[in-house]
């Protein structure tokens, strides 16, 4: 079973999130493990401050480092990168970080614990990712008001590549961004709506014909929408 445990000072912001579709099955069913810990509960100070000013100036409070690495050390038993046990990571997320793939969704499917880091205010004090983690993530080029619905995100797309996790009639191969290529356009009735009708190969039912509209559909959509994704 996989174990996640969120670090965030908002634990309220996964509580209903997390009881829908296929995180909701995949919890129901033991697969996965979800806790959203307050990093207030790591503090010592009468007050549970858990941000400071940042040291040479400027606007914004910066996330402390002693509550994250309290945090750390009781969730994972380590203090350190060097010491945390294979199998298991601790990712920050900032918006200075490397891509968040589905590549690495596959890998922290593999793991027993992912520990995530979600930042707020302008920052999280540079040592936490220079000592703690074992992966720094951005899930794209777009601001947002801290690292919690980029937490959600990584889980979202963790959690569904679960043995298990998808229904028997869905699966996880031959996917949008498995073979490089976005989906192809689908259909459904009525085969006439507001006078707008799907291609005629996909109603006559010769499977070949199908086949063959489909990649090229699926090739021109790329090339319109992710022309990166065509480039070698
Ligand atoms: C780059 C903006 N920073 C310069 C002043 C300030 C800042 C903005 C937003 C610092 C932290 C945040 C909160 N964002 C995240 O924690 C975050 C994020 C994101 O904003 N975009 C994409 N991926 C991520 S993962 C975490």
């Amino acid at each position: 079973m996989l174990r996640v445990d969120i670090i965030t000072i908002f634990p309220g912001y996964f509580r209903e999130v997390l009881d829908f579709g296929i995180i909701r099955r995949a919890r129901a069913a033991g697969l996965v493990d979800i806790q959203a810990h307050d990093l207030r509960g790591w503090t010592s100070d009468k007050h549970h401050v858990v941000d400071d000013r940042p040291f040479g100036g400027g606007d914004g409070m910066v996330l402390k480092p002693e509550p994250i690495f309290a945090a750390v050390e009781s969730l994972v038993g380590a203090k350190r990168r060097e010491s945390i046990a294979g199998g298991k990571r601790v990712v920050l997320l900032s918006p200075q970080g490397k891509p968040f793939s589905q590549s690495l969704a596959a890998e922290f499917a593999l793991t027993e614990q992912l520990v995530l880091i979600c930042g707020r205010y302008e920052g999280v004090d540079e040592r936490v990712a220079d000592a703690l983690v074992t992966d720094e993530i951005s899930i794209g080029d777009y601001v947002l008001s801290g690292g919690e619905p980029a937490a959600l995100t990584v889980i979202d797309a963790t959690v569904r590549l679960l043995p298990g996790a998808l229904g028997s009639d869905t699966s996880a191969v031959n996917e949008s961004f498995s073979d490089g290529l976005l989906d192809c356009p689908q259909y459904t009735r009525p085969p006439e709506f507001e006078g707008m009708r799907p291609p005629d190969v996909l109603l006559k039912g010769n499977h070949a014909e199908i086949e063959r509209w489909r990649r090229e559909a699926a090739t021109e959509k790329t090339r319109r929408n992710r022309p990166d994704l065509l480039k070698p």
